[in-house]
């Protein structure tokens, strides 16, 4: 039976102004998860004054910096208590296998909460060198309301990845949830006002990108806006941000390269290229979609990923043998076929997959799919295809592999396997991205700053640097002499 979901506005769940709705499908299925209520730009404005108001004048505001740390921490305690249920709810939103939001992204999204309550009363400015009979000192001040638009493939991971860091730093938020996943979040909203966070701080819109989204993003009354997504609607977030001169932080797609040479352990490498592409769907950022294969281990390396991937269990997302779920929509599902069509009509070699996978009901599966011969100027190697698609291209030696690899718009993740240490490390320094894996593909630790260059965005989330993107440097001077001037 279906749900109904409600806005999440100063403390109190209320219809939208409009009085619309919308249904948020089950991408397992094609069947109705919950009805939703659609947020429009007068939630948006409500949202944001309650969140002014929580920030300014409410128990948020006065409250010191170890209460409001220890307040996240007891909500960290109430998600860890309801950690499977919300795995399942999560799972059931966006259609991740349950191993995946049980192990991965549910522990992962508590933890940054964990990390960042830690980091609460340890937000400090500098005392400054001075001359004598002069104080000179800077202050961290939290920004205010902050704006955050969220994607649909790790709904509550990434949504803690902004609400942590800027509930920690004083500020307060109003959240636009994806339309395709909207749930998870607002049950994990409930979870945080059980938890005693006072009412206006966190706000929570669910509503479409170009309604609710566009008027977060445009809102003078926001003093940041953090968004991820893709890169297409990154670009327009910063335009609506810079009517009103808003600082924008973007995480934004990818087109990682990971590069295998021919003294990696193959094993290790044929294995964490498929957790690379295929973990999430493909559904990742970070995913290694395009995997470089140096030209004396191709046949090896080939023979061994093709076996294993025919291998992967398709299915049901709630079942505990399940390694890869539906895609999270339609259009989704769409869009991936009609990049498959292209990288055949580019004259690509389509080794496995390239086709839906069929189960009893009508869900939005896709088979795990591999091309080969594949040229850094097909399309399948140069956009973002957000699915299980991987695309194997060769190269000779270093030098033709970093450039292959840097050849791309994005610059979010890369990967490479070597056990030549010195090799690895002129690669490291080479790659153009956010992140390097060596040895290994698509890690994630609170600590481990994470963010793009390029195209792939700007802006850092996670780790400590993160608290300096929602807290504002004053720099006071004081004058100590009794004669001034
Ligand atoms: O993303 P959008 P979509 C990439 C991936 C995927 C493609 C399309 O390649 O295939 O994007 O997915 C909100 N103003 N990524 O269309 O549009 C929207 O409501 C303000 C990569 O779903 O970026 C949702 O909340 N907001 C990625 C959020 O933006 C707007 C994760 C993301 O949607 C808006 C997801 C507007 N004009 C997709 N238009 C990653 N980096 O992990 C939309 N939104």
């Amino acid at each position: 039976m279906s749900e109904t979901y409600k806005l999440f506005i100063d403390g109190k769940w209320t219809e939208s102004l409009s009085g619309k709705t919308f249904e948020s499908l089950n991408p397992a299925t094609g069947k109705v998860n919950g009805t939703v209520a659609e947020g429009g730009g007068e939630d948006v404005d409500l949202a944001i004054k309650a969140a002014r108001k929580a920030f300014e004048s409410g128990p948020w505001a006065d409250m010191a910096p170890s209460d409001r740390g220890r307040l996240l921490n007891k909500a960290a305690q109430e998600l860890w208590r309801k950690a499977d249920y919300l795995a399942e709810v999560e799972s059931r939103d966006n259609g991740l296998p349950i191993n995946e939001t049980k192990y991965i992204a549910i522990p992962v999204m508590i933890d940054v909460l964990e990390f960042y309550a830690g980091l609460a009363n340890k937000v400090q400015g500098d005392t400054l060198a001075s001359p004598a009979g002069r104080f000179n000192y800077t202050l961290k001040e939290p920004l205010g309301v902050i704006g955050a638009i969220v994607p649909w493939n790790f709904p509550l991971m990434l949504t803690m990845w902004k609400l942590a860091p800027a509930l920690a730093a004083g500020n307060t938020i109003v959240i636009k949830p994806a339309e395709q996943t909207p749930i998870s979040i607002l049950e994990m909203v409930k979870i945080f006002q059980e938890a005693g966070i006072p009412d206006g701080v966190i706000n929570v819109v669910p509503g479409f990108g170009k309604d609710a989204g566009d008027a977060l993003s445009s809102h003078p009354g926001i003093d940041k806006i953090a968004f991820t997504g893709s890169t297409s609607t990154g670009k327009l977030i910063m335009q609506a941000a810079s009517k009103n001169l808003k600082p924008v932080s973007l995480e934004l797609g990818g087109k990682a390269p990971n590069i295998i040479f021919d003294d990696a352990n193959i094993e290790n490498a044929v294995n964490g290229s498929m957790f690379g592409i295929y973990f999430a769907q493909g559904q990742v950022c970070a995913s290694g979609s395009r995997v470089f294969v140096q030209d004396s281990i191709y046949d090896d390396f080939m023979d061994s990923f093709v076996r294993k991937a025919k291998k992967i269990k398709v299915g049901n997302p709630l079942e505990q043998t399940t390694q890869m779920g539906p895609q999270v929509s339609l259009e989704q599902l769409e869009r991936i076929e009609h990049y498959v069509a292209a990288g055949l009509e580019e004259g690509a070699n389509l080794v496995i997959g390239g086709e839906r996978f069929k189960t009893e009901n009508d869900g939005y599966f896709f088979t795990p799919t591999v091309f080969e011969n594949v040229t850094n100027d097909m399309t399948i190697a140069q956009e973002e295809i957000f699915g299980p698609v991987l695309s194997v291209i060769r190269f000779r030696d270093e030098e033709d592999a970093l450039k292959k690899a840097n050849d791309t718009l994005y610059g979010l993740t890369s990967g490479l396997w070597t056990e030549n240490l010195k090799r690895a490390h002129r690669m490291v320094k080479g790659l153009k991205a956010g992140t390097v894996y060596v040895n290994t593909f698509s890690m994630l630790d609170s600590a481990a700053p994470f963010g793009g260059t390029k195209q792939s965005g700007f802006g850092r989330e996670l780790g400590i640097q993160a608290m300096d993107m929602y807290t504002e440097t004053k720099n006071v001077w004081v004058d100590l002499n009794d004669e001034h001037f």
